[in-house]
C-alpha cells in the first residue's frame, strides 16, 4: 500500500513488496520513546534489558486495556476482546519492518523485473487456467478484467503463496502501540476485533503481513468490512483460504473504487518523431491523431481519455494510462506497484514484455538527492507535497511544471540531469 497513503479504506500490500517499494508510509513516523526505567549505575546491561522489557510489557498491557472502551463501543464483547489479546505482546519483527521499509526505493524497472519473474508467470498461468470459471464469473459480476485481478493476486502474495504468517491483531496492536501511524492502525485494530466478534474468521487463521494486510490479496480489516464478498456462496467471506472469495473481493474493491468496465488500464505506445511533450492528457482519438501508436499493434480505443506517463523519462518506455490505472493505485499508490499489477496481468494474458528501453545505466539518485529535488521544486513554487524523497505523481507534476517553465522536454522525470538543472537555477 501506499506513501502519501491516505489511511482510509485502502489496502496494504505484503511486507515483501512494501519493503521493495519503500511503502507504505511515513519515514518520519517514529516509535514512541519509552521512558527509561530508573537504573542503578551498577545494574548489568542484561538486567537493564530485562527491566526495559517488563516495563514495556506493562505499558503494552495498559495500552490494550485502554482500547477496551473503544472496542466495546464498536460492539466487541469482553470475551472476544480477551480472547483476541490472549498471549499477545508487541512483535519486534513488526517494529523492525517499519524501520526497514522506507530506506531505499528501487528504480521502477528493477522493481518490475524483480516482480515479474518467469516462475511467477508460470504459476500465474497455471492458476488462471485452474480458476478460469471463477474468473469468468468475477468479470461478469464486477466488470473488472481477470488480468487485473490476477495482477493484484500475483503482486500481493504470489498467487496465495505468501499471504503472511503474522496474527493481524498482534501486528496492528504493535503498530498502534509503538506509534507508527498510530491513529490509522488503532482504527484497523478495532475493526479487526469486530471481524473476530462477527465470526468471519477464527483468530488462528487471521494472518497477514506486518502491517495487518490479510489473506490472498492482502486486505486491511477496514477493506475486508467494506469490500469482501462471498465469491463461492458458502456463507463466509474467507479471503484467507477461499480463492473465489479473494478474487471476487478484489474485483469488488476495484469496482467500488471506480473501475470503469471496458476501459483498459493503459498500454505502451510509440511516440512519433518530434513529439511535443507539452501534450499530457487527451482523448484516445487525439493521441492517435498526434501519431501515437500502440506497441502491440492494436487500434487505439475510440473513446476515453488517457495521460501520457513516462516513468523512465522521454527516452524510456512511454505509456498511455487511464482512470483505471489510478484505480489500481488505490490498492497501493506507488507507480512501480501499479505498473507491476498492470503488466503482470497483461503478460499472463499473453502480452509481450515492455518494448522501450529503460535508462538502466543512468546513475540512480540517493535519498538525499531525491529530497533535494523536492526541496528545490518547493522553493520555486512548483511542489507542495512532502519532502520525503518519494518521487510520485506530485513530484512528477512539479518537475513537469519546472520543465515547461524553462522550455525543457516536459517528461516529468526526476533524475541526475534534472537535479543539475535545478541546482543551476539562480
Ligand atoms: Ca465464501
Amino acid at each position: 500500500m501506499a506513501r502519501p497513503f491516505t489511511p482510509t479504506g485502502r489496502l496494504l500490500c505484503g511486507a515483501l513488496l512494501i519493503g521493495l517499494l519503500g511503502a507504505p508510509g511515513p519515514a518520519q513516523a517514529q516509535p514512541r520513546s519509552q521512558s527509561a526505567p530508573a537504573q542503578s549505575q551498577a545494574a548489568s546491561s542484561q538486567s537493564q534489558a530485562a527491566s526495559a522489557q517488563s516495563q514495556s510489557a506493562a505499558e503494552f498491557r495498559r495500552f490494550v486495556e485502554g482500547l477496551w472502551p473503544e472496542a466495546q463501543a464498536a460492539g466487541v464483547s469482553r470475551a472476544t476482546f480477551d480472547d483476541a489479546f490472549r498471549g499477545v505482546t508487541p512483535d519486534p519483527r513488526v517494529v523492525a519492518l517499519t524501520k526497514k521499509q522506507s530506506e531505499f526505493v528501487r528504480p521502477i524497472w528493477d522493481y518490475i523485473n524483480g516482480a515479474i519473474s518467469n516462475d511467477r508467470l508460470e504459476r500465474g498461468r497455471q492458476l488462471a487456467a485452474q480458476w478460469s470459471d471463477t474468473l469468468d464469473a468475477v468479470e461478469r459480476t464486477y466488470g473488472v478484467p481477470r488480468a487485473v485481478v490476477l495482477g493484484v493476486w500475483g503482486m500481493e502474495t504470489n498467487f496465495g503463496s505468501f499471504t503472511g504468517s503474522m496474527y493481524a491483531v498482534q501486528s496492528l496492536a504493535t503498530l498502534a502501540f509503538t506509534g507508527y501511524r498510530a491513529d490509522f492502525f488503532r482504527k484497523e485494530l478495532i475493526t479487526a476485533l469486530q471481524i473476530l466478534e462477527q465470526d468471519h474468521i477464527d483468530r488462528a487463521v487471521m494472518l497477514g503481513s506486518w502491517a495487518g494486510a490479510m489473506g490472498q490479496t492482502q486486505f486491511m480489516p477496514s477493506s475486508f468490512m467494506k469490500f469482501a464478498v462471498d465469491g463461492n456462496r458458502d456463507g463466509q467471506r474467507d479471503i484467507w483460504r477461499s480463492v473465489p472469495d479473494a478474487l471476487a473481493s478484489t474485483a469488488n474493491y476495484l469496482r467500488q473504487q471506480g473501475w470503469e468496465p471496458g476501459l483498459p488500464w493503459g498500454f505502451e505506445v510509440d511516440l512519433p518523431e518530434g513529439f511535443d511533450f507539452r501534450n499530457l492528457r487527451q482523448g484516445f482519438p487525439s493521441w492517435a491523431g498526434l501519431g501515437l501508436r500502440r506497441v502491440d499493434g492494436r487500434p487505439m480505443p475510440r473513446s476515453g481519455e488517457a495521460t501520457l506517463f513516462l516513468p523512465g523519462g522521454a527516452n524510456g518506455p512511454a505509456f498511455l494510462v487511464t482512470a483505471n490505472y489510478d484505480v489500481i493505485k488505490t490498492y497501493n499508490s506507488s507507480d512501480a506497484y501499479a505498473m507491476g499489477v498492470a503488466h503482470l496481468g497483461d503478460r499472463l494474458m499473453g502480452g509481450r514484455p515492455f518494448q522501450g528501453a529503460w535508462p538502466v545505466n543512468e546513475p540512480q539518485l540517493d535519498r538525499d538527492q531525491r529530497v533535494e529535488i523536492q526541496r528545490r521544486l518547493a522553493a520555486l513554487g512548483h511542489y507542495e507535497g512532502e519532502t520525503d524523497g518519494k518521487l510520485g505523481s506530485k513530484t512528477r507534476a512539479a518537475v513537469r511544471a519546472f520543465q515547461l517553465q524553462r522550455g525543457l522536454v516536459a517528461d516529468g522525470y526526476a533524475n541526475a540531469a534534472m537535479l543539475r538543472e535545478l541546482r543551476a537555477v539562480r
